[in-house]
């Protein structure tokens, strides 16, 4: 029989590349947004899947909606809990809602699940942001968690609670902290998109320069089509088990600056230091990149670098795209995409 998947938050990135997975698989795939976002479907139609999806709306602070889902599928085998506020920086501005959505909302859906079918199977998107001012130099599933904005601070409970149940209650409740991901169907407003975009602008003579904050961030980046497959593999094993999920490399914001621009074979220079900071074109010495403020975090997380040697042994995993290739990847499509979501 055919198994079938709930997925919240199938309108967002890694909704739709684990909707693509899963549907290569044989799987219903039933998917959740918010009755406000009906129009945001460009991921789903970008990978020709938007028509294959059965579509549901839910709302992560309604518990009346999530247990209305389960009420009306009672054949769900697993469920994929993507949807958060998702953003740190909006974290920062809006700590409540943050919390209720990303905090609490899995808590919503685990007690649904509970109440209704203790045996489905449960997928929590945690991140390496639950690590922020890093207590040891590569993280791994046993390094403590030092978050840094109530978005991570929401992601740590959630995590914790995940944990809870599945030890109170005996449920295949797993988590993944997924190290940061990236692809063409990254948000606009995370720092690689951002930049894609910015530069693609800038070429077309649509934007006069590109304001980013600190550009000396470092992040463990991986792509997106990568990592959702090991969503899929944490839950098909024998033990409910949770696992990092990384490159085990990391880069700064600065070199992926760097690195898209040698793939656009722009040549520039960076002059100044601090808020001064500036990227010159050397083709025309125009300024393509200057430094705002208002882009800096309350409290930064400076670096994050994983360690997924857990996933790697026990699932079998190994990321298929560096680097280079992530950042070439989104430039060519950035490119080939433009103008026309
Ligand atoms: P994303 O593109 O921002 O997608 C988030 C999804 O959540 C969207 O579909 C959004 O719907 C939905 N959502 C937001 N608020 C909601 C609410 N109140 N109720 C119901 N749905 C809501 O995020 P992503 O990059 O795919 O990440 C997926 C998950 O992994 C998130 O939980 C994220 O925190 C976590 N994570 C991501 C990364 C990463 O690097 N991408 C790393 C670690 C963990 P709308 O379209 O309506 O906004
Ligand atoms: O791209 P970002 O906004 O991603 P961030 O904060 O690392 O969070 C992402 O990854 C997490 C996993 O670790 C996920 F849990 C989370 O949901 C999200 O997907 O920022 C990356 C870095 C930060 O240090 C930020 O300060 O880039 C720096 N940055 C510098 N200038 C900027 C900018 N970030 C953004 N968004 N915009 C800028 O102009």
């Amino acid at each position: 029989m055919k198994k079938s998947a709930l997925i919240t938050g199938i309108s967002g990135q890694d909704g739709a590349y684990l909707a693509k997975f899963l549907l290569s698989k044989n799987y219903n795939v039933i998917g959740t947004d918010r009755r406000s976002a009906r129009s945001n479907f460009w991921r789903l139609k970008r990978l020709g899947i938007e028509n294959k999806i059965s579509y549901e709306e839910m709302e992560l602070t309604e518990n009346c909606e999530i247990d209305r889902l389960f009420k009306k599928y009672k054949n769900i085998t697993e469920v994929y809990n993507l949807a958060a506020q998702s953003f740190v920086a909006t974290s920062f501005s809006s700590p409540i809602n943050t919390s209720n959505v990303t905090g609490l909302g899995p808590l919503r859906i685990l007690e649904a699940i509970r109440n209704w079918n203790p045996k489905i199977k449960y997928y929590q998107a945690s991140s390496s942001e639950m690590y922020g001012d890093v207590l040891e130099k590569h993280q791994n599933e046993k390094t403590p968690f030092n978050p840094r904005s109530p978005y991570s601070c929401a992601k740590v409970f959630a995590h914790y609670i995940v944990k809870n149940y599945r030890e109170s209650y005996n449920m295949f409740a797993v988590s993944g902290i997924l190290f940061n991901h990236e692809s063409p169907l990254r948000g606009e407003e995370f720092v690689t998109r951002k930049i894609t975009l910015g530069l693609v602008k800038i070429l077309n003579g649509d934007l006069p320069y590109l304001e980013l904050g600190n550009i000396h961030a470092k992040r463990d980046w991986g792509f997106a089509g990568d990592y959702v497959e090991l969503m899929w593999k944490m839950l098909q094993r024998k033990k409910p088990s949770d696992y990092v999920v990384a490159t085990g490399q990391h880069n700064s914001i600065k070199n992926f600056v760097d690195e898209s621009l040698r793939v656009l074979n722009i040549k520039s220079k960076w002059v100044g230091s601090g808020v001064k900071t500036k990227l010159i074109n050397l083709k025309n010495n125009k300024t393509i990149i200057k430094i705002n403020p208002k882009f800096f975090r309350p409290a930064e997380v400076n670096i994050l670098h994983g360690n997924a040697n857990k996933a790697k042994k026990e699932l079998n995993w190994k990321p298929r795209i560096n680097f280079k290739q992530l950042v070439r990847l989104m430039i060519e499509d950035e490119i080939k995409f433009y103008k026309n979501y």
